[in-house]
């Protein structure tokens, strides 16, 4: 058993052998110039920030058999999967659907909605494309956890407080035992970051716990 006795809000026991990451929507379009997260008025720049953590991470996982998962927020080329009230809402330069710099805004296939260099999928890694914010609604991923078996997850992605702790609610409700590492994910809104990770933790891990990548690391090289 792998144990992180930093992690907060205490700490967490876990076997590598049924635990599994989700790098949560590591897109072009939410973290370079050009894409959906820019259109929206937002500093790609703090995104760009987690990268080389989060590169790190998945290699990590990678490198002690740990199954990588990584999603995507994109819908279907014919905008099947996207709900008027998704696609109309607020006053963003570009609309989902639209063509961008990186090709039409988080749309599947498309540049933007891929996910980008440093912490690509390789091989047999599942990538997961989900048209909500959640990684469980509309998608296969609660059936390939049950088949992989596990009952740990370890959280990383963009954005902490939208996709991110959606997911990791979601998965809670599931039953999982979820960890999210504090440098590997990043908003747009660091107060909306310290806020989400303090929820997280509260209550006794009400959703779950969080460490950073050192501490896991460490654990995991104990
Ligand atoms: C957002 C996401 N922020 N991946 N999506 O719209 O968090």
């Amino acid at each position: 058993m792998t144990q992180i006795s930093t992690a907060q809000p205490f700490q967490i026991t876990f076997d590598t052998a049924t635990t599994a990451l989700i790098a949560i929507d590591m897109q072009r379009d939410f973290i370079e110039p050009g894409g959906f997260g820019e259109t929206l008025g937002n500093d790609v720049s703090l995104l760009q920030a987690i990268v080389p953590t989060t590169a790190a991470l998945i290699a990590l996982c990678r490198d002690k058999g740990i199954p990588v998962i990584h999603t995507r927020e994109c819908h279907k080329q014919d905008l099947s999967d996207l709900p008027p009230a998704k696609r109309d809402r607020g006053a963003p330069k570009l609309r989902i659907g639209d063509q961008g710099p990186m090709g039409r805004i988080l749309v599947a296939g498309e540049d933007g909605a891929d996910i980008v260099e440093q912490v690509y999928p390789i091989a047999d890694e599942l990538v997961i494309d989900k048209p909500g914010k959640g990684a469980f609604f509309a998608t296969n991923l609660s059936a390939h956890l049950a088949q992989l078996g596990t009952k740990t997850l370890i959280f990383a992605g963009v954005t902490t407080e939208v996709c991110v702790q959606t997911t990791m609610r979601e998965a809670n409700d599931r039953g999982f035992e979820c960890l999210l590492i504090e440098d590997a994910t990043e908003s747009y809104f660091p107060e909306f970051k310290a806020a989400t990770l303090e929820m997280i933790r509260a209550q006794g891990a009400i959703v779950g716990w969080t460490s950073t990548f050192a501490e896991l690391k460490d654990a995991l090289n104990g």
